[in-house]
């Protein structure tokens, strides 16, 4: 039977560099032929030879409903009938703003933007103008999407910063980038000793879902706050991914339930708040978020910025996911599947590890949970490979590199949860 998915992909690298529009869809880290995909109902998408399977990346996170909720339907078609863009402000903006800000008690106000990496670019820039300096720490194997100062792997030592992990990256701009290990309370009281006065920011994943799964301790994140705090430093949260995701309040939430009264100073979210449109946003305190334009001299713009499609689609997501027992009943679909993967994997002697939280989980062929970048990378990729490629040919679709987290959406049944556990059984067999 011929392959249209391979039919396509041959096709598509003659017009788009590696034959697609985001890196991690070549199945470059995996081998294969990526997935073509023609239409997605509810837990499932069905690619270009018409085989479905159970989806567990739901476009990297945001369709937390399933693929195809008919209120989400229902409010896009009716927006698309009023108008796809305007230019110009629009009332649905200010309730998908109001909408947002309830669930962040952190934020006072906040900016619409089309992605994840505008609204990290633009969160740097501001504490940046807010604070009147250039440097900033991120985290190895957090990924705040692909704005130049963030593309920056760690210097030779704390005394040094960064080096830019793409060409393309001028080393002037990466020198302001200092990189140091998630989790690692050392490095980072030394990096505040050595640089406190010239930081504007520390910018980190909560629950670093660009390492699969891996949660920042508690005494890590109070350390962030603390010294931040102390150095007149900003803590934004990257809740791109975990934003919505992990709890409606975001990871933010889950912390300050352990470290009472935390809060970051600048909040990024994307993915779930524009329920699969191109929509994201960052917000904070007033006095922060009145640096910018046109109020202040923090210059931040868009064409699309609060589209009134994608708006709709994110406050129809909002209000769906917003319904009590939406979460816990999300939560406990989580939890059963990585019981489900850890009893297989128990079964077949698979050294695995996994953890979750809200509609979020992470695995690694480990034997414990990893808690940090190098320790993430000691996991045996041929095997993750294998796995990946087990899964796939049995209807069941994870992400295509072991450094990426899984999503269930609200669509996932018991018995999809069910027959995935069933496939991770037979594949552990082979490994
Ligand atoms: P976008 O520019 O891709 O909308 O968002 C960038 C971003 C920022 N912050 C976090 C925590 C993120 O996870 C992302 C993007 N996530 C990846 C998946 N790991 C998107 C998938 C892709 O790059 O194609």
């Amino acid at each position: 039977m011929s392959d249209n998915n391979l039919a396509l992909f041959e096709r598509a690298r003659q017009s788009i560099p590696g034959g697609v529009n985001s890196p991690v869809r070549a199945f470059r880290a995996v081998g294969g032929t990526p997935r073509f995909v023609q239409r997605a109902e509810g837990a499932y998408f069905w690619d270009a030879n018409g085989t479905r399977y159970i989806d567990y990346i739901g476009s990297w996170g945001p369709m937390i409903l399933g693929h195809g909720h008919p209120a989400v339907l229902q409010a896009v078609q009716k927006a698309a009938l009023d108008g796809f863009s305007f230019g110009a402000p629009t009332e649905r903006e200010i309730e998908l703003a109001e909408e947002i800000l309830s669930l962040y008690p952190s934020m006072q106000m906040l900016r619409l933007v089309s992605s994840g990496t505008e609204a990290t670019m633009s969160a740097i820039r501001l504490a940046r103008g807010a604070t009147g300096r250039s440097k900033f720490i991120k985290f190895e194997g957090c990924y705040h999407g692909h704005a130049d100062s963030l593309l920056v792997k760690a210097g030779s030592g704390l005394a040094t910063f960064g080096h830019p992990t793409s060409a393309g990256v001028p080393p002037e701009v990466a020198q302001h980038t200092l990189v140091l290990e998630y989790n690692n309370l050392e490095q980072l009281e030394e990096a505040f000793a050595l640089h406190g006065p010239e930081l504007a920011c520390v910018i980190i994943e909560p629950i670093a879902g660009n390492m699969n799964f891996v949660r920042a301790s508690l005494p890590f994140m109070a350390r962030c706050r603390e010294l931040c705090s102390r150095h007149g430093a900003l803590l934004v949260l990257d809740e791109v991914m975990t934003g919505c995701r992990v709890a409606l309040g975001g990871a933010q939430s889950v912390y300050a339930r352990a470290l009472p009264g935390f809060a970051p100073d600048i909040t990024v979210l994307g993915k779930v708040i524009g329920g699969g449109m191109p929509l994201a946003a960052f917000g904070g305190p007033r006095a922060i978020m009145e640096q910018l334009a046109p109020l202040g001299p923090v210059y931040q713009a868009g064409t699309l910025s609060g589209n009134p499609i994608a708006t709709a689609c994110g406050l129809a997501t909002l209000r769906e996911i917003s319904r009590p027992g939406f979460f816990e009943a999300l939560s406990a679909r989580t939890r059963t599947l990585v019981a489900g993967l850890k009893s297989a994997a128990a079964a077949e002697g698979v050294a695995f590890s996994a953890d979750c939280d809200g509609g979020m989980f992470g695995f690694f062929l480990l034997p414990t949970l990893p808690q940090n970048y190098p320790q993430v990378m000691k996991s045996d990729s041929d095997k993750f490979n294998k796995l990946f490629h087990g899964l796939l040919a049995r209807g069941v679709y994870i992400a295509p590199a072991l450094y990426e987290a899984g999503f269930v959406s609200a669509a996932h049944t018991d018995a999809d949860i069910e027959a995935t556990a069933q496939a991770a059984r037979e594949v552990f067999k082979t490994l």
